[in-house]
């Protein structure tokens, strides 16, 4: 019952669902829809009910007793005893298990950091080794090392850093780290369920399990208003004048798809060090 009811969320105009965790997200947004119908037709017939029932005509002189049955006490036991359920069913497992219990590292993830800054994502994977290099403030330049990485350390010289193109693997849970490099942003993933703040300072974790490929999904939304485009990154925090081209790109492919990407990025790494030589 509580998928069938919660299948409400199909009828809200959400985008579609591309993570393994993003169905209970919608589950619990339909419950919620159900409340606030059966709110909105209760207290608004209950409302038409008072204003016919009570008007001056058929009223003169005020009533000092006002109501004595018991009904409107029943009605708010029932709304806390349904608000109650959406919290115990719903919310805090769902928090628990996608905020609280962060799952430890293993290899059967992918690592990603992302930073955030006005106005851009800057995405930085660990390279080869699996590990993210260090990174420094002063090391930090705008056009050739967003990030900061300190190439010249053993675990730094393999790190890929993109701007705008974060690429995950299909059914393989992705652990990101999020920061900011100046204001507080929000890296948000709609079609993930996944929202949240970038705050200077912090590396906050998050994680989710992609499981549908970009292919599918532009297959599926043939037709609609978002034809032809992919998975998008927005900045959902109001974060400065151009927060609205704050935009990304996410691409979820095949393992092997994955592969090539960082092999091809990492194809560009070897580049620059040539340029140096020269
Ligand atoms: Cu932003």
């Amino acid at each position: 019952m509580i998928e069938s009811l919660g299948k409400l969320s199909n009828y809200l105009g959400l985008p579609s669902v591309a993570s393994e965790h993003g169905l209970k997200i919608d589950y619990m947004n339909g419950w919620v829809h159900w409340l606030m119908l059966i709110l909105f037709i209760g207290w608004g017939s209950f409302f038409i009910y008072t204003v016919v029932k009570f008007r001056a005509k058929s009223n003169p002189s005020a009533d000092y007793k006002g109501v004595q049955s018991n009904y409107s006490k029943y009605a708010e036991i029932g709304i806390i005893g349904f608000e109650a359920f959406l919290l115990i069913a719903f919310a805090f497992p769902i928090w628990a298990s996608l905020k609280t219990n962060v799952p430890s590292v293993t290899n059967e993830m992918v690592q990603v950091r992302v930073i955030a800054q006005q106005f851009a994502w800057n995405i930085h994977y660990p390279g080869n080794d699996g590990i993210f290099g260090p990174t420094k403030p002063q090391l930090v330049d705008e056009e050739t090392n967003p990030v900061g990485i300190d190439r010249s350390s053993p675990t730094g010289a393999d790190d890929i850093v993109t701007i705008n193109q974060l690429h995950l693997p299909v059914n393989k849970m992705a652990m990101i780290y999020l920061t900011s490099k100046d204001v507080i942003h929000n890296f948000a993933l709609p079609e993930m369920r996944v929202k949240q703040d970038a705050i200077p300072g912090m590396s906050i974790p998050i994680f989710f399990t992609p499981n549908k490929t970009s292919e599918d999904f532009i297959n599926e939304i043939i037709g609609s208003a978002r034809e032809g485009m992919g998975y998008e990154i927005a900045c959902a925090q109001l974060c400065g004048n151009s927060h609205y081209r704050m935009k990304g790109y996410l691409t979820v492919e095949t393992e092997e798809e994955f592969l090539a990407f960082l092999e091809e990025e990492a194809e560009y790494l070897e580049d620059e060090d040539e340029d140096d030589d020269w």
